[in-house]
């Protein structure tokens, strides 16, 4: 069936368009989720290799870049098919009911997953769920319900991006004053070219001046790096260098405790690695500490893998564990020192693990054990 040409802002040329831009979107930010969830949730085949450092920086920037600008392609998009949602008939036969009963999970699933993601980044937790479980369930079910959409309209998209189909829509004339076809295009991936402008520089440093609307600056906190949840909220209290010990259990000869003088002989290390937030910022700094290999070989477990323990009690940060591999890496460390200077408390003083190529969250802070494996 051909569709009567509609009005100009509400042309199936641009629904085909925005659908286009919105899929290549939510195509990206699905795969790089996903591997944030496997990084984070690591089944038995999957190992995540702490090699080249930034890569998580890379995917999971992409992940939120992606999905911000994603909000005005999906809000104009759906203003633009909204008329058709009172087509009559409603639905022509079984299949095509099915596929408009898809329609249902696609749209909320879309909307829920734009706007969880954005409370999330800003820290404002307004229902009662926990929302990494909550978006990635969404995720899965946007996702199937997508590809049943792409696969119903492909052949419509194909037709309305043809250049027949530009001259269609271009023979529609806009209402007089009223906006253009390629006005209302342009308001959208402009719309989302300057959200991704105001908003990227939490993770590229030469926008950092225009990061308006992020939550986070790289160059703003302590020691110039931006802090995630301080101690306060965190429940800690600043330990005593004199009585800090580390203890670090399943060496050959049974736990073992060491000072910080004794971890500082132990040979200190300076590392430039960024922490990568998975709410999509992230900072560099130039840490100082002793190497975990280090570590390992001074009690003979060079081959371990490790598991870190804050002194922070419960919740999803208290620990976070290292591969053999990412245990051997040179450069993971437990840190003293940030740019210069003995770790500020919100930073984790008096140690911290920093490695190459981890999220955020498997940054812990205020380290106090740790365990080999
Ligand atoms: C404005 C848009 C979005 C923002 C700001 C956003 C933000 C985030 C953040 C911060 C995380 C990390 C959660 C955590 O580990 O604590 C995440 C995870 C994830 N996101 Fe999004 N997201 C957005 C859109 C999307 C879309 C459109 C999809 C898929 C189509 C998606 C799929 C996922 C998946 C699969 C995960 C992994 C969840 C897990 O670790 O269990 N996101 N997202
Ligand atoms: N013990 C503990 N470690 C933690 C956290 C925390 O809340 N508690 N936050 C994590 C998160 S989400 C991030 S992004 C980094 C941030 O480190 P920073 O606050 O020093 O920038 O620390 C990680 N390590
Ligand atoms: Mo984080």
């Amino acid at each position: 069936m051909i569709s009567a040409p509609r009005s100009a802002l509400r042309s199936e040329r641009n629904a085909a368009w925005l659908g286009v831009a919105l899929g290549v979107a939510f195509g990206v930010c699905f795969l790089t989720g996903l591997l944030s969830h496997l990084i984070q949730h690591p089944p038995h085949w999957f190992t995540w290799p702490s090699r080249p450092a930034g890569l998580y920086r890379l995917t999971q920037g992409l992940h939120v870049a992606t999905g911000i600008a994603a909000i005005p392609l999906l809000a104009v998009k759906l203003w633009t098919v909204y008329p058709k949602l009172w087509r009559w008939p409603p639905v022509d036969d079984v299949v095509h009911g099915l596929e408009r009963l898809s329609l249902v999970p696609l749209v909320a699933g879309s909307v829920f997953l734009l706007v969880s993601g954005t409370q999330n980044i800003f820290h404002w937790y307004a229902w009662r769920f926990f929302f990494p479980v909550d978006h990635y369930a969404a995720a899965w079910i946007t996702i199937g319900a997508l590809i049943i959409h792409v696969g119903a309209k492909a052949t419509q998209t194909r037709r309305a991006l043809s250049t027949a189909g530009r001259e269609a829509a271009d023979a529609v004339a806009p209402a007089e004053g009223g906006l253009s076809r390629r006005a209302v295009l342009r308001l959208a991936f402009g719309g989302a070219g300057l959200l991704t402008l105001v908003t990227l520089g939490e993770t590229l440093g030469p926008l950092r001046r225009v990061d308006l609307l992020a939550p986070r600056r790289p160059d703003i906190g302590p020691q110039g790096v931006p802090v995630n949840r301080t101690a306060s909220e965190a429940g800690v209290l600043a330990a005593s260098a004199q009585a800090y010990r580390l203890v670090i259990e399943g060496g050959a000869e049974g736990p073992v405790a060491l000072s910080l003088d004794e971890l500082r002989a132990l040979g200190q290390h300076e590392a430039t690695l960024p922490i990568s937030c998975v709410d999509g910022w992230s900072a560099q700094g130039a840490w100082r500490g002793v190497r975990v290999r280090d570590l390992l070989a001074s009690i003979g477990r060079s081959d371990a893998g490790v598991v870190v323990h804050s002194v922070e009690q419960g919740g999803i940060y208290a620990s976070s564990s290292l591969s053999p591999e990412q245990a051997r890496d040179p450069d993971t460390l437990l840190a003293l020192e940030l740019n210069g200077s003995p770790l500020a408390l919100d930073h984790g003083y008096p140690l911290r693990l920093i490695g190459p190529n981890r999220p955020g969250v498997q940054q812990t802070k205020w380290v106090g054990k740790i365990v080999l494996q």
